[in-house]
């Protein structure tokens, strides 16, 4: 137990360094919050998954900010003595914000783990030092384009290729990939772009042997989710629709899907994540770990997360250059087998670089108790 003595946020800008095309929109660079809190003890980072607009889910970058700064901080400042037993306890008083509330449980708990010099993935369980990786490929102008890029992965050794697909273009595209590249594993992510009359595509789709189909239908839908995977082969997975451990659990007993994607930023930190892994694994149902386009900072929290013993499947913790010429933290690599290294310092284990963090800071505030 401590006390929160300064939370200090950061909006940070990094551009990436090839836009990255959804089916809700496209980004080119990456805009988000880092917040830093200091204990009696120590200091600890959590990065919010927000982005610059409420495309993804409701939240966004300026007004989880406003969340973080006029609700959440003051609800820990408040409360008196914190650590990673009480911390979710204290921001329950507001209500959703989920991401919102991620950095600042992450943040937390990073500042507790690096006052025990345990870190992140030996607090939460993990069974392995390194992960496999795998990349997640934006909607390209063409065919052509698409196929140069995922070349261009599978010779760096990403061991899964996940396709953004969206109405119009989906299977001709899967098809191109699946026919130059008869052996991958292959997946794709619609993010909620389709409807259950589009049935008929999720049929098709099911002659390309893929791993699975990521949240084909609305993003708070389970019910036709659970029409769809009984009419189609193709395992579903949930992202959007799974915002808890307990979202996870309606999911699998309705049979909305047989694979959850676990982002921690998502699900309200790594704490819930480890929850939502623990309904999983109990239940049989391979989780993987999402991504949301972090920087080094979050990217080693997803680190740590995936190498929990559930997480079978490859993620999306892909190394630092797949998005920015240079990183917040020393740069994340991916080896030639596909694998990365899960951080081994205490908390998260790695740190931003001071000018490197200053240079990309558009605003700051320091947050004290009153
Ligand atoms: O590799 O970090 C990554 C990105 C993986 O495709 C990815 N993320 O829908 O899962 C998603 C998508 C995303 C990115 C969603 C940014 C929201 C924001």
């Amino acid at each position: 137990m401590t006390r929160v003595r300064e939370i200090e946020l950061r909006l940070v800008g990094l551009p990436l360094v090839r836009p990255f095309r959804t089916s809700f929109g496209e980004e080119t660079e990456k805009a988000c919050i880092l917040v830093r809190v200091e204990t009696e003890e120590a200091w600890g980072w959590g990065e919010c998954v927000t982005g610059a607009d409420p495309g993804f889910s409701e939240e966004f970058n300026e007004g989880a900010w406003l969340v973080l700064r006029d609700f959440l901080a003051p609800a820990i400042f408040g409360a008196g003595d914190v650590s990673s037993d009480n911390v979710e306890e204290m921001l329950g008083g507001v209500r959703g914000n989920p991401m919102a509330k991620a950095a600042l449980v992450n943040a937390v708990l990073d500042a507790e783990l690096r006052a025990r010099g345990m870190s992140l993935a030996a607090y939460l369980g993990a069974d392995r030092d390194r992960v496999a990786c795998g990349v997640s490929v934006g909607i390209a102008p063409s065919a052509e384009r698409l196929l140069e890029e995922v070349e261009g992965y599978l010779s760096e050794g990403y061991r899964r290729i996940k396709l953004k697909i969206e109405p119009g273009t989906d299977v001709e595209r899967v098809s191109a990939v699946r026919a130059a590249h008869p052996q991958i594993l292959l997946s794709v992510d619609a993010n909620a772009a389709y409807g259950l009359e589009d049935v008929g595509v999720f049929r098709a789709l099911d002659a390309f042997d893929l791993l699975m189909v990521e949240q084909p239908l609305h993003h708070e839908d389970l019910i036709e989710h659970a029409r769809l995977q009984r009419a189609i082969r193709t395992d579903l997975c949930l992202d959007e629709s799974v915002r808890s451990a307990a979202d996870a659990r309606a999911a699998l007993e309705l049979g909305a899907c047989r694979i959850v994607n676990i982002k921690q930023g998502r699900v309200g930190g790594v704490l819930e994540a480890k929850r939502v892994h623990d309904v999983c694994l109990e239940r049989e149902a391979p989780v993987w770990c999402g991504g949301m386009l972090e920087t080094g900072v979050g990217r080693a929290t997803n680190l740590a997360l995936a190498a929990l013993p559930g997480f079978t499947l490859p993620g999306d913790t892909s190394a630092s250059r797949r998005y920015f010429a240079e990183d917040l933290t020393e740069p994340h690599e991916l080896a030639p087998d596909g694998t990365m290294a899960v951080p081994s310092g205490p908390g998260i284990g790695v740190e931003p670089d001071p000018e490197r963090l200053d240079a990309a800071t558009r605003r700051r505030e320091r947050l004290r108790a009153t």
